[in-house]
């Protein structure tokens, strides 16, 4: 179940963190699948408690099976699919199969009305007793395999999956996603669920559903959650045959050389011989709503030029299932995404240039990293060939005749005649600007009868990177 039925030349999916279904579908019709993305992750489906505050986390706490949360309720769901599908953008649903909620103070209440009491865990509308649920304990020993896969994750309440009756609630959840029409799942805690259960769960969901475009016996794309920086007692490579793997590496690597604590040089053989997964297991991004929250290596939108540049060569690079994080403006871990006095969501809204404005970031909105959506599809089937460095931080490569990038993350500037393996001709940098109506709003690139073409990145310029590709001949 690795692949993600991507349709036509595609190839990066987008996490549309804490959208409402509504916004979401009108965002596959007006950008995602005119700009070439390839699918949406949307946030948890299913009915979640409500948590004083309304913290984004509260959606990964699970009250019941039914569709409906502060995103939309079911009607809303299955439109956003049918619209996102129709428009060739496939949907990816978040999906919790570890657990419940955590403790609550008397009767917890969910997004759709439903009640349940947590402490004894009791889940009336799913139903879900106490004899679903593994025994309580805490994961005190990352290193213990029983407590971390049969222990309570941060006190919620831990679902027994060995269990006939959990089982079959988990796939009937699953199935009913595919009826709608979704493509796939990420799913979430997946190292705390055994890999044994997973497989029995992922084998008797039904085939993706003929209706929305996708073939016959078409099994759903799946990407697990498995936090696994090497040396972990419950390690990815137990789950990456059932399908894709999130890799953490991949994010921490890429912060660390983009904030400019390794050298780019370095980066000619990444991949697997940096101890990441095989391409086609690694789920990668520069970084998700976890981590993305936590301070360390990886990087987020607070970083501008250094996250551009290293989504730059996220997508650049051919390495990975691409997914890029797309965000609401966060000063503080628990902070809810954007929402009125009423606390519903609000809908995203988009100044003249397409940016978000209202508490939204957006980055897949941002040109710089669109247009490397389209590079990446532009070059799509092509290896990486003519790796250029200085030594240190300027690299540069081509990805077959249909692509070149540079980077420069050095305190001066780059200024140099390089193989571009273009055919001949004037193209339009699509970091700086963009082709539009044939002509080009950025940097204008000529490239001469051999391939070669002067490349110059400016150590202040804006943005550091400097793409080209077939699409965006002049
Ligand atoms: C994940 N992947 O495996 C998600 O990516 C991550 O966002 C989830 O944690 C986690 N697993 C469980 O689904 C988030 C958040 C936690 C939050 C939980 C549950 O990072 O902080 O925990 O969701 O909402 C919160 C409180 C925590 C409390 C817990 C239970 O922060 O202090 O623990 O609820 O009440 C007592
Ligand atoms: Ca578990």
């Amino acid at each position: 179940q690795h692949n993600p039925h991507w349709w036509g030349n595609r190839n990066t999916i987008v996490h549309l963190f804490e959208w409402k279904w509504s916004d979401i579908a009108n965002e596959c019709e007006n950008f995602l699948a005119p700009q070439g993305y390839a699918g949406v992750q949307v946030s948890p489906v299913n009915e979640n408690i409500i948590s004083a505050g309304r913290p984004w986390w509260e959606r990964y706490q699970p009250i019941s099976y039914k569709l409906i949360t502060r995103s939309g309720n079911e009607l809303d769901f299955a439109s956003m699919v049918r619209r996102c599908n129709d428009v060739g953008v496939r949907i990816y649903v978040d999906v919790l199969l570890n657990h419940m909620s955590g403790d609550f103070e008397g009767t917890a209440v969910g997004t759709g009305g439903s009640v349940a009491e947590p402490s004894k865990k009791s889940f009336p509308a799913v139903p879900y007793t106490a004899a679903d649920f593994h025994p309580s304990c805490d994961i005190t020993d990352w290193n213990d395999r029983f407590q971390v896969q049969q222990c309570e994750l941060v006190g919620l309440k831990d679902l027994d999956q060995g269990n006939n009756w959990v089982r079959t609630q988990l796939i009937a959840f699953l199935d009913h996603l595919i009826q709608l029409g979704v493509a796939g799942f990420r799913v979430d805690a997946a190292k705390h669920m055994a890999a044994s259960d997973l497989k029995f769960i992922y084998d008797n969901v039904r085939d993706l559903n003929t209706d929305h475009g996708f073939p016959n016996n078409a099994r759903a794309f799946i990407f697990q959650e498995v936090i696994d920086h090497g040396h972990e007692t419950v390690s990815r490579e137990e789950y990456n045959q059932l399908g894709a793997v999130t890799e953490f590496r991949f994010s921490e690597e890429i912060g660390k050389a983009f904030r400019g604590h390794n050298t780019l040089k370095w980066l000619q053989s990444w991949g697997t011989a940096w101890g990441f997964l095989p391409s086609e297991q690694a789920l990668t991004f520069v970084d998700n709503h976890d981590n993305q929250r936590d301070s360390g290596e990886v990087l987020n939108y607070k970083s501008p030029k250094q996250y551009k540049m290293a989504t730059a060569f996220h997508l650049a690079y051919p390495y990975g299932i691409s997914r890029v994080m797309s965000s609401f403006g966060f000063d503080d871990r628990d902070q809810a995404p954007p929402q009125d006095a009423s606390e519903n969501i609000i809908s995203p809204q988009f100044d003249v240039e397409g940016a978000c404005t209202n508490g939204w970031i957006c980055e897949h909105r941002w040109r710089q990293i669109y247009n490397m959506v389209g590079f990446k599809n532009a070059v799509r089937g092509t290896g990486l060939s003519n790796w250029w460095d200085n030594g240190d931080n300027q690299v540069a490569f081509c990805r077959g005749s249909k692509g070149f990038i540079a980077f420069n993350n050095n305190n001066y500037d780059l200024n140099e005649t390089l193989q571009t393996c273009l055919p001949a001709g004037t193209y339009c940098d699509v970091i700086s600007g963009a082709k539009l109506n044939g002509a080009c709003a950025g940097k204008s690139v000529t490239v001469d009868g051999n391939g070669y073409a002067h490349i110059s990145i400016g150590a202040n310029e804006f943005d550091g990177v400097l793409a080209l590709h077939a699409d965006a001949k002049l």
